[in-house]
């Protein structure tokens, strides 16, 4: 049914139609292909990294294969398409991924072997592409992947940074930050669309007129700039779907700085190329604090302009009336950075296909929903009218048109309140503090037909408290979705032996599509063999991760400890000091011991990893704090084995990779009410490690699904939070003063740097860590004795992973499928055998 384009000639139809067959020699024939002819290499300067390199490019052909039927499936099928936008995409690297996904680890493994190569040394090859920040950039990833699996239409639409994260180094203690070019190398992964782009504009005046009574605006900008798209094919696993990544970036315009030219000042044209260049430059290395810049503006309505204008030519390459655009196209808005969408599409449908308001408001509210990721009300969005106005006049003026009729229906519906006023300037788009500001999440919710939280927890503070007068008023729209995690890199691609067992025992690869079946494997909990076979899986990664401490850290940890770890962005809610002032309570208690008493002991090895906002002085400190920890205690004569404190450098993808799976105990402390879901805790479990938490975010279904006595949990409850930071300037008590003091005094580092940790602790500590503390302790005590009965500890163990069914983004996707977008997959046929070459 589809029209062919220009392959008219039967025999370019013919060769066109054939697939690439999975023989070895066509595995090895076209990495060679790519050696000699993309990378220009000769038998003579081949090497490890181009091997790499063309192997990316061998795989990519086939995903262009199954990503070239899919589009055109979609296209053909006139489904309804989901589209996600996230400012962030945190997607680790890819070959294994794509591998596994395609089914082919093995035999490119064996092909590579037979022309001198180990596959898992080219993995190795490969960069980390970190376009994100932490827990929000990963989830988008993870949906992207269950959305292919599930072979739901859907595209994730983002920027392409030319520097993502920062690399992290640690040196004498301190986080030093490195600017992380990640494309350096070629990026085998990506296409470049020369072809498709878009104009985005900036700044100038908006002009109105009047035709035939209505009065008609005219955005005229006075700055255009280009956005081009990179696509970045995403395979789903067992299934020929392979959906898009489009990454936006931007460039100059040929035309707009011709004046310039024309008037002679070349260096002036060729500095207003380079601002247009500098949108897409560099991520904002902030998670969870907005950071109010104007160029951030900039990246967000670039890439939701650049977006919105690919969904509408999507939706018109057929003619259809604008009624339809709800039934073709859902629009997920990943937290408030691609809010300006709502009004970009408003100013389309009205400035520029004519539509009346009304009409442009009941399309587009049925096409967005908001997905909210934290509840810290300095963590939302705002930005200030005067800058909205100098960059985007015509959004401006379009906020206000849509709070103007929102504030006009939350007056009607409050008319007798005493209250009437104080509830409005609450709810209202725009807050009137100096300066004025557009509250983004307000923006998000008035203008969505569905707003969700991450976990039920969280979702349920958001109705409550953060967004209760919208919950009031609006009650349906509010919902719950519990994020998840792709089993297929958190489990398939970075435990083998995990993997290896629920295959042999399972008799098939079905959990890696349905992670629920997991759970049939609670019938070996008492098997020998089985509990072996998951001992010596936990103990090989810990010999993978001690190999990688030793060589990235320079420290020899020993394997027979327990590997208690908390890896996430440092943040006072998540309370890496709360970990830290245990490893000086333990390190205080174990120096105290005779030394019969210390060979009692669990042995541990405490390890943090994550990445301090470059700005973010206090959590700078942190990470100071525990490499002064680290100093001292690893360097102890009296202690040696019996403890190590490990800070983990440069935490990303491709490293959690390694550290999950070799954990025993997983830190999730954050205070109760703070973490909105957490992710790495669900990554955790399903690779055997026990969580030592509070009762937060995601933990709280965990534990209900592997059961509360298969966890470690302590602490204050979210009822209890509000009480207990009444008295937060309470005394620490004896145990902990004692610490507090030791801190104070330069036992662990340099006390002019660090004492402000301690006295924060004492005199505000809105994260409760003090009233925290003792009970955490305890709980740690437990741990300890429970990690004796190493019998006991493996059940609970197990007991974890194999019950983790729910917290696969599998079941997170197909909910938001069915709840929010109302879409329905469609299956992409395989290639029949007669179509593949040979
Ligand atoms: C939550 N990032 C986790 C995770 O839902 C949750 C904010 C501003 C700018 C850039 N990045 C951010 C976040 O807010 C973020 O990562 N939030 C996290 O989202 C996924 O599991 O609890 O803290």
């Amino acid at each position: 049914s589809a029209s062919r384009g220009e392959a008219t000639s039967e025999k370019l139809w013919e060769l066109m139609a054939e697939y690439i067959d999975t023989e070895k020699s066509t595995i090895q024939k076209a990495i060679v292909a790519h050696v000699e002819y993309t990378l220009a290499r000769t038998r003579f300067n081949f090497d490890k990294n181009s091997c790499f390199k063309a192997a990316a490019l061998s795989i990519r052909d086939r995903l262009i294969e199954s990503w070239n039927d899919t589009q055109q499936l979609f296209t053909a099928e006139d489904k309804k398409r989901v589209y996600y936008m996230s400012i962030e995409f945190l997607i680790g690297r890819s070959m294994q991924n794509a591998l596994i996904n395609l089914g082919l680890e093995d035999k490119y493994r064996e092909a590579l072997e037979e022309v001198g190569y180990k596959l898992e040394e080219l993995y190795d090859e490969e960069v980390d592409p970190g376009l994100g920040n932490g827990g929000l950039g990963r989830l988008a990833s993870c949906f992207l992947d269950s959305l292919a699996t599930l072979d739901y239409p859907a595209w994730g639409y983002g920027i392409r940074y030319d520097y993502g994260i920062f690399r992290q180094m640690i040196v004498k203690g301190y986080q030093v930050e490195m600017p992380d070019y990640w494309l350096a190398q070629m990026n085998p992964w990506e296409i470049e669309r020369s072809d498709v782009t878009y104009d985005i504009y900036f700044g100038g005046r908006v002009e109105k007129k009047w035709e035939n009574g209505i009065e008609k605006s005219n955005w005229i900008p006075n700055e255009i700039v280009k956005a081009i798209a990179y696509d970045n094919p995403i395979p789903g696993y067992d299934t020929f779907n392979t959906i898009n990544l489009r990454l936006w970036k931007s460039m100059p315009t040929n035309e707009f700085d011709f004046q310039s030219f024309n008037q002679g000042d070349y260096f002036k044209a060729i500095e207003t190329r380079q601002k247009a260049e500098y949108i897409t430059s560099v991520l904002y290395p902030n998670d969870s604090t907005p950071s109010g810049k104007e160029l951030r503006l900039r990246q967000q309505y670039f890439f939701c302009c650049a977006t919105i204008q690919d969904i509408i030519r999507r939706f018109l390459k057929k003619p259809r009336e604008w009624e339809e655009l709800p039934d073709k196209v859902a629009i997920q808005l990943n937290d408030t950075h691609p809010a300006i969408s709502i009004p970009e599409l408003l100013r389309v449908l009205v400035d520029k296909y004519g539509l009346e308001w009304q009409r442009a408001w009941n399309i587009c509210y049925k096409v967005f929903s908001y997905t909210n990721h934290t509840v810290m009300p300095e963590a939302l969005e705002k930005w200030s009218v005067e800058l909205f106005e100098r960059l985007l006049p015509r959004h401006l003026e379009i906020i206000y048109l849509i709070n103007f009729h929102f504030m006009n229906q939350v007056g009607q519906r409050y008319a007798n309140d005493p209250k009437k006023f104080d509830i409005m300037g609450y709810m209202s788009l725009i807050e009137e503090s100096r300066p004025k500001a557009v509250r983004m999440a307000n923006l998000c919710i008035v203008s969505s037909h569905a707003v969700n939280g991450v976990a039920a927890l969280h979702s349920n503070l958001l109705k409550t408290q953060l967004f209760a007068r919208f919950h009031e008023y609006f009650p349906k729209k509010f919902q719950n979705k519990t994020n998840g995690v792709t089993p297929r890199r958190w489990i398939k691609c970075s435990n083998k032996g995990l993997s290896d067992i629920y295959t042999k025992y399972l008799k098939s690869n079905n959990w890696l599509s349905d992670l629920y079946e997991t759970k049939n494997l609670m019938s070996y909990i008492d098997n020998e063999e089985f509990q072996e076979e998951f001992r010596q899986a936990k103990l090989q990664n810990k010999e993978r991760l001690a190999k990688w401490v030793e060589k990235e850290c320079g420290i020899k940890i020993p394997t027979d400890a327990m590997f208690d770890i908390m890896v996430k962005r440092i943040h006072e809610y998540k309370r890496q000091n709360l970990f830290a002032l245990y490893m000086i309570y333990r390190y205080f208690n174990l120096k105290a011991m005779t030394v019969d008493d210390r060979a009692k002991q669990v042995k541990r090895v405490f390890m943090v990893g994550g990445k301090a906002a470059p700005g973010y002085i206090a959590a700078k400190k942190i990470i100071k704090l525990i490499n002064s920890i680290g100093d001292v205690v690893n360097n102890d004569p009296d202690i040696g084995d019996l403890m190590k404190v490990v800070f983990l450098p440069n935490y990303c993808v491709s490293s959690a990779q390694i550290i999950i799976p070799a954990a025993d105990l997983t830190e999730q402390i954050s205070t109760a009410g703070t973490e909105a879901s957490g992710t790495s805790n669900m990554k955790f479990v399903m690779n055997g490690a026990i969580i030592m938490g509070t009762m937060d975010g995601a933990n709280v279904e965990i534990v209900e699904d592997i059961g509360i006595q298969n966890a470690f949990i302590f602490g204050a409850r979210v009822h209890e939070v509000d009480r207990l930071r009444v008295q937060s300037g309470a005394p620490a008590g004896s145990r902990l003063q004692r610490i507090f003091d030791a801190i104070k005094s330069g036992t662990f580092g340099n006390p002019k740097e660090l004492s402000s940790l301690v006295e924060s602790l004492e005199q505000h500590d809105i994260y409760l860590v003090k009233s925290d503390f003792y009970s955490y302790i305890e709980k740690q005590e437990e741990a300890d004795a429970v990690y004796k009965n190493q019998d006991r500890w493996l059940k609970m163990s197990i007991t974890g992973a194999l019950n983790m069914g729910r917290f696969s983004s599998d079941r997170t996707i197909h909910e938001y499928a069915e709840d929010i977008w109302d879409l329905e997959s469609v299956e992409i046929p395989k290639p029949s055998l007669s179509a593949i070459s040979r």
